[in-house]
């Protein structure tokens, strides 16, 4: 290309040229891939429109409404919020603030945890960005917004072709006000196994200059070795590092003698001496109740100088007495989403928290009225999402037998599924808790939950109980995760591991004791940055070459699309998951100030070679495009 750009530009054609050409063309080596987003957008959609999206059941589009929106004057600034206050004080002074509010201060997870918890972690960067500049301005009393980590960086490569990173920066321009914080998984970073040192320490400053103010870092087996690093490096990061309890069991029933008050108190000065600013007690399956939450909140608050940060899953429908109880106790700060993304597996409404606490002593910081104008939003843009629900439709008060975190539920249910097991799901739950039990009643949170839940389905498969997997255990393969788990590569679990019965995993292999980050060499991000550069077919970054890093064959799977299908983030969520409806025109900004219009104007009959042609209109032109039909 280059050098046909060379050979019909105007100078070269009048011999008008020297070396100074050069400087002054530079938009001639602009040479890789010829841009035709126009095409690539129109096959992206004659794809979706003829072969379904994955995981959505092959229907007619169903019929979505725009979603409703707050009316907010975009030209007024938003008001300074806690994001002002780290940048002008840092960590210390955002803490000492903390602790002279009355008011409970309130966490939004809508933009992650609610919909990792409720729709697969499925919500894409547009239906987010689009209401983000109006959330900045209604709602700037907040603590702080969850938007990232977790399972959504993965989910974003894996299942919306999108990079998670571009999602940061956006909301972090159209939300300067409140602080935006970070689930992050300690040696696991946003993965599901334990990575090098050099891979935590490069993504929490990837994060922190992308924008995260507040990393929440747990460990899977609340193994505090595990999370030293990640806390380390975003201290290093000038950022506020929030150190996790995982909290399971039953604090107040005496036959769960295994994780006590006195366990959790310990952790929590382990903790704050291993540099915590503030302590999350993250109650990932809703299993804290109401008076465990009292005595565990007063508990700490007498043991911990730092502020106190509350997560829960309202699962068990007990979420907003739990958090009154809590917030009797002294808890800081609370986790909650807009009302039409919270309950069940999400976290508990901030409305309803609002009115439960209305005129008591301590009450919620927020406009009540913002939070319901922009639940509207999220009720229609959840519609979108509607193949990605759990089916999960009333409070399910087993969670406190099964324990399974709010993330995992339908994640597990869809695995189940997938194996054959869809019928026998009652049993696969019954399952989780048994195998908690053989293993030692092990903290259950990503990746330790994948552990057991991986378990629970192969023994349910294989009809195994507790004792034939002792005697039949030699003649049999266990799941990959669960060696590793018996490995010790997830790290060390409270108690240890059950000897027997990690023998008889590890069929001779010796486990690790100490930590899996020590074993390691460092990843050479040099050779990472050229390889992704090569998937991708152009200049990579930094963040390219970590989340190659954490994910290699994922993310060789979003270059391969994304230079089929190019940009396809700016497509509206309807379209992106259900195609077009014949006749059917809609408008896609491909940059701001350029937009596509496309019609479908009709699909062709499927020729011999499996392949359709879909014929549309772009900007008016006629446009056609070949499709290969799977179906
Ligand atoms: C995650 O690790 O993604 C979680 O949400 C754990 O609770
Ligand atoms: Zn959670």
């Amino acid at each position: 290309p280059f050098l046909e750009n060379v050979v019909r530009h105007e100078s070269f054609l009048t011999g008008n040229y020297d070396t100074s050409f050069i400087d002054s063309t530079p938009e001639l080596f602009e040479f890789p891939v010829r841009k035709d987003r126009g095409t690539k957008i129109l096959n992206y959609l004659g794809n979706v429109t003829v072969n379904g999206f994955p995981g959505i059941e092959k229907q007619s589009k169903p019929l979505f409404h725009s979603a409703r929106k707050p009316e907010v004057d975009l030209l007024a600034p938003p008001a300074a919020g806690t994001k002002q206050i780290l940048d002008q004080s840092g960590p210390e002074g955002l803490i000492k603030w903390i602790k002279e509010q009355d008011d409970v201060l309130l966490t939004d997870t809508t933009f992650r945890d609610a919909h990792q918890s409720l729709l697969a972690t499925r919500v894409r960067t547009s239906d987010i960005t689009n209401i983000a500049s109006e959330s900045a301005r209604l709602l700037p009393d907040l603590f702080s917004f969850e938007m990232w980590g977790g399972a959504t960086f993965d989910v974003a490569y894996r299942f919306l072709k999108e990079d998670p990173w571009e999602r940061l920066t956006k909301l972090r321009e159209q939300i300067p006000n409140v602080l935006f914080q970070m689930l992050f998984r300690g040696a696991n970073a946003v993965g599901y196994s334990n990575y090098p040192d050099n891979v935590i320490r490069e993504f929490v400053k990837a994060a922190a200059e992308s924008g995260i103010d507040i990393f929440r870092i747990f460990d899977s087996l609340n193994w505090i070795k595990g999370m030293e690093v990640a806390i380390d490096a975003t201290r290093q990061a000038g950022k506020v590092a929030e150190a996790a309890l995982c909290y399971t069991g039953d604090i107040l029933d005496d036959s769960r003698a295994k994780y006590t008050v006195a366990y959790y108190k310990e952790m929590a000065k382990e903790l704050e001496a291993a540099g915590a600013h503030i302590l999350a007690l993250k109650d990932m399956a809703g299993l804290l109740k109401p008076e465990a939450a009292y005595r565990l909140i007063s508990e700490l608050k007498a043991t911990v100088d730092i502020p106190i940060h509350l997560h829960t899953h309202d699962t068990s429908g007990n979420g907003i007495y739990m958090y009154a109880k809590a917030v009797e106790a002294g808890v800081d700060i609370v986790d909650t989403a807009l009302g039409s993304m919270a309950g069940l597996t999400s976290q508990p409404s901030a409305s309803s928290l609002y009115y439960a606490l209305q005129n008591g002593k301590r009450q919620v910081k927020a406009d009540v009225n913002a939070l319901e104008s922009l639940s509207y939003y999220w009720e229609d843009v959840r519609k979108y999402y509607q193949n990605f629900e759990s089916g999960m439709v009333s409070p399910h008060s087993e969670v406190y037998v099964h324990e399974m975190p709010g993330g995992q539920y339908s994640n597990l249910q869809q695995q189940a599924k997938a194996v054959g097991l869809g019928e026998r799901w009652e049993e696969v739950k019954k399952m989780y808790s048994r195998v908690n039990m053989l293993f030692g009643d092990v903290v259950k949170v990503t990746p330790s939950s994948k552990v057991v839940g991986d378990m629970a389905l192969f023994m349910v498969q294989n009809d195994l109980n507790e004792e034939t997997v002792i005697t039949r255990g030699q003649s049999i393969d266990f799941p990959e995760s669960v060696i590793e788990f018996f490995s010790g590569f997830i790290g060390q679990p409270y108690g240890g591991f059950p000897e027997e019965l990690q023998q008889v995993i590890l069929k001779g292999r010796t486990p690790i004791t100490v930590r899996p980050g020590e074993l390691m060499d460092d990843v050479d991000f040099g050779a990472l940055l050229l390889k992704t550069e090569e998937l991708l077919g152009h200049p990579s970054t930094m963040k390219d070459a970590l989340a190659y890093a954490l994910y290699p064959k994922v993310f060789e799977e979003y270059s391969a699309m994304k230079k089929e299908f190019g940009n396809i983030s700016v497509i509206n969520t309807p379209e992106f998951l259900f195609g077009m409806r014949l006749g059917q025109e809609i408008e896609v900004e491909i940059e701001r100030g350029k937009t596509l219009i496309i019609k479908l104007v009709s699909i062709g009959e499927p020729q011999t070679d499996g392949t359709r042609i879909i014929y549309f209109e772009l900007n008016g032109q006629p446009r056609e495009v070949i499709i290969q039909d799977i179906n």
